[in-house]
C-alpha cells in the first residue's frame, strides 16, 4: 500500500465497484473530491469531465478503462502524460465471440429464418459454405486480430484492412487508402473495429458500401460495426439498407447513444441492434493488470499498451 491515491473520473461505468477492487491495493479517490490533490499519480477514466486532469499537480500517468480512447478527445485540457488503454484477454474473447456470433448469423441466414419462423413459412434458403464467404476486416489491431484467427477457424476466407502495412497469418492483408477499395471489392460481410479518429470519422458511408461485394452467394453484402458509432454514417447505412447496396447490418454502436427511441434502426427489418454491449470492460478482469502496470511504473519499468496521441488510438 502506497500513501498515493489513484483517482477515479468515470461516467457510465460503476465507479464504486472499480474503487472497491483497487482499494485492497491503493487507496482511491474520486473526482471531483480529489479536485488538485499533490497525492493523484494515476488516473483511471471514462468519459471524464473535461478539465478535471489537468488540476492534479502529480500526475503520472493516465489509464482508459475501456480499449477505446476517444473518449479522452473530449478533453481540452488533456496533460500530456502516457494513457495506457486496455488489451485483456476477457474482453478480446468477448469482442470474437459477437463478431463470429454476428457473421455467422449474417452468413447462415438468420434474419431470413426469424423473419420465415414468423410466418410459419418452411423454405430452404441456398447456404454457401463458409470458405465461399470473404469476411473483411477494418483495423487488424488487437481486437481485429483475434476476431481474424477466429473466423479462420470457422473456415471464412479473411482479409484485413490497417493504417499501416500488416502480416496476419492466413489473412489476405490490405493497407492505407490505396488498399480500401481492393479490400472492399473482395468482401461480403464487413466488420468494423477501427478506432475512432479524425481519419476514420463517418468512413462507414455509401460510397464505401457499395464498393462491397453483392454479387455473392449470400444475396448481398452485410455490415458489422462493433468499433464506434462515429464511424459510420446512419443515415447512409439506411439509404443503403433500403437501395439494395446492403443486404443487412449488425450494428453495437450509434452516432447518438443510447440510441434514441425514434430512430429507424431499432425496427429496420434487416438491422440487428445491440445496445455498445460488443465487449464491455469488466473491472474484474482489468484492476489487477492495470495495479501490476502501476507498480512496473513505480519500479521504473516501462507501461504497457500505450496510445500514441498522434495517430488518436
Ligand atoms: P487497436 O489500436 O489495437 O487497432 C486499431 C486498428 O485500426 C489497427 O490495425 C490500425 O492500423 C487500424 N486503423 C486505425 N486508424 C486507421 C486508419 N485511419 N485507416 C486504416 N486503419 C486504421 O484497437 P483495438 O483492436 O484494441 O480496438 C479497436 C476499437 O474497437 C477501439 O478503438 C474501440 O473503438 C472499439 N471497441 C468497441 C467495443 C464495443 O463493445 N463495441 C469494445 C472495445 C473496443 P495499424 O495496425 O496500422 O495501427
Ligand atoms: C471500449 C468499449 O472501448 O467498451 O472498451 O467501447
Amino acid at each position: 500500500m502506497t500513501g498515493d491515491r489513484i483517482l477515479l473520473a468515470m461516467n457510465g461505468m460503476d465507479r464504486d465497484l472499480w474503487a472497491r477492487l483497487l482499494a485492497g491495493k491503493r487507496p482511491v479517490a474520486f473526482e471531483p473530491d480529489a479536485a488538485d490533490d499533490p497525492s493523484i499519480r494515476f488516473a483511471v477514466v471514462w468519459k471524464h469531465r473535461p478539465r478535471v486532469l489537468e488540476k492534479l499537480p502529480n500526475l503520472k500517468v493516465i489509464f482508459s478503462a475501456g480499449a477505446g480512447v476517444d473518449h479522452l478527445a473530449n478533453d481540452p485540457g488533456l496533460p500530456d502524460v502516457p494513457i495506457v488503454r486496455v488489451i485483456d484477454p476477457n474482453l478480446t474473447q468477448h469482442m470474437v465471440d459477437y463478431v463470429v456470433w454476428r457473421v455467422t448469423d449474417h452468413h447462415r441466414q438468420g434474419m431470413f429464418y426469424r423473419a420465415q419462423q414468423a410466418e410459419r413459412r418452411w423454405h430452404e434458403a441456398d447456404q454457401p459454405v463458409s470458405g465461399a464467404v470473404s469476411v473483411g476486416i477494418m483495423g487488424l489491431g488487437n481486437l481485429g486480430r483475434a476476431a481474424a484467427r477466429a473466423l479462420l477457424a470457422v473456415g471464412y476466407k479473411v482479409n484485413g484492412w490497417s493504417r499501416s502495412e500488416r502480416q496476419v497469418e492466413g489473412v489476405t492483408c490490405f493497407a492505407g487508402e490505396a488498399g480500401l477499395t481492393p479490400f472492399l471489392n473482395a468482401t461480403d460481410i464487413l466488420v468494423v473495429l477501427l478506432p475512432y479518429t479524425a481519419a476514420t470519422h463517418g468512413i462507414i458511408d455509401h460510397a464505401l458500401l457499395a464498393r462491397l461485394r453483392r454479387d455473392n452467394g449470400l444475396g448481398g453484402a452485410c455490415l458489422i460495426n462493433a468499433g464506434r458509432g462515429k464511424l459510420q454514417k446512419g443515415a447512409d447505412i439506411l439509404r443503403a439498407l433500403d437501395d439494395g447496396t446492403l443486404k443487412e447490418a449488425s450494428l453495437d454502436v450509434f452516432e447518438e447513444e443510447p440510441l434514441p427511441a425514434d430512430s429507424p434502426f431499432w425496427s429496420h427489418r434487416q438491422v440487428f441492434v445491440t445496445p455498445h454491449a460488443a465487449a464491455a470492460s469488466d473491472p474484474a478482469h482489468l484492476t489487477g493488470p492495470m495495479l501490476a502496470q502501476m507498480d512496473a511504473f513505480d519500479r521504473g519499468e516501462p507501461l504497457r499498451d500505450l496510445v500514441d496521441r498522434n495517430a488518436g488510438y
